[in-house]
């Protein structure tokens, strides 16, 4: 049998929606609109499509964004100026760095200069902390992990007492989506490139979060029938018939892997819209509590 595609791009677009009412509630109550400012540092082919990408999505939502693009070799001092400003204008809610930065930068000084109430990446480091312990409430969690868990639920499966394995420990997307499927009380096992055995270890799975890099790295073989499957990677191959010269492929075997799992997302159009739809949610959502909305 084969599996049920989870749809990032409609997902996402209810979640825009929902967003989008919330921008036009809040328009009317206040006068105001969400404001997102996204940095951008260098000129990474990939970072400038996803920031683009955000623009154009709060743009649809009502969001409105202020754009960053600074030189690859700015200063230290020079970017946390930039940041520190942005902490004081009333009109920013949000504030996103895209990372990777470049290697001279500290990138753990500037994510905790970032103010914890505009951290709608939710990388600082006590937004971290708290999605890390118990009881605890981080004002923001993490766009990507938090679109994977949104496409899980959202397609009807419980995460309560599964057994889950992340492929990836990543800051930005293994590490969080870790610590998100521990709150709602998965059993989770975190792998990684020292794992031993990791098909028998990925087996276990009842629901498998891969976010390595590696093409198309999850065979068929390495999951157990039934498995819910979330396909975060993002991974160029050639392609001589694409006008491109390669189309993206995630870190599983989509056309094998579907054939016994339960449910998988695809590569493109899965995570990655979901990706933008959180930035948005949490915008908005950072924006709500500063005029006193939730
Ligand atoms: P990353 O920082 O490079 O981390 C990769 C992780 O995978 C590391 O923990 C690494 O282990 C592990 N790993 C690498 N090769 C492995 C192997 N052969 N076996 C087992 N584990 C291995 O990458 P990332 O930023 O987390 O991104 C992961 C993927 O997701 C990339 O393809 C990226 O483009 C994509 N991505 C997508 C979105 C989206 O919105 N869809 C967002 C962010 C990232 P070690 O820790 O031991 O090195
Ligand atoms: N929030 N996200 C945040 N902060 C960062 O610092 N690096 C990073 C980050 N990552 C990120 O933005 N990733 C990302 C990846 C893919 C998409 C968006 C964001 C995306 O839109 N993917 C689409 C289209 C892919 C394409 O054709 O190029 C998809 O369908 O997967």
């Amino acid at each position: 049998m084969s599996a049920q595609i989870i749809d990032g791009k409609v997902i996402a677009a209810q979640i825009r929606n929902e967003v989008k009412a919330d921008v036009e509630r809040m328009k009317a109550a206040t006068g105001k609109v969400p404001g997102l400012a996204a940095v951008l540092v260098g000129d990474r082919k990939d970072s400038q499509t996803y920031v683009r990408n955000k623009k154009k999505a709060c743009a649809e939502v009502g969001i409105a964004s202020f754009g960053y693009d600074l030189p690859a070799d700015i200063s230290q001092d020079d970017l946390k100026k930039v940041v520190t400003e942005l902490n004081a204008n009333p009109d920013v809610h949000g504030i996103l760095v895209q990372l990777p930065l470049p290697g001279h930068i500290d990138e753990e000084e500037i994510l905790g200069t970032i103010s914890i109430e505009k951290d709608v990446d939710g990388f600082h480091p006590l937004n971290i902390g708290r999605l890390s312990m118990k009881r605890r409430e981080p004002l923001f969690v993490p766009c990507t992990p938090r679109g994977c868990i949104e496409l899980i639920i959202r397609s009807g499966y419980s995460i309560d007492g599964k057994r889950a394995v992340v492929l990836g420990r990543s800051n930005i997307v293994g590490l969080p989506a870790a610590m998100l499927l521990l709150h709602r009380n998965a059993t989770v096992t975190i792998c990684h490139s020292r794992t031993k055995n990791l098909p028998e270890v990925v087996r276990e799975a009842d629901i498998l979060i891969a976010a390595v890099g590696r093409a198309e790295m999850v065979r068929k073989d390495w999951v157990k029938p039934g498995v819910v499957v979330i396909d975060v990677g993002i991974n160029a191959v050639d392609d001589a018939s694409d006008p491109r010269g390669y189309r993206l492929v995630g870190d599983v075997a989509y056309d094998e892997v579907k054939e016994v799992a339960a449910a998988i997302t695809p590569v493109p159009g899965g995570v990655g819209p979901m990706t933008i739809a959180m930035l948005l949610r949490n915008t908005t959502d950072g924006a709500m509590r500063a005029n006193g909305l939730m």
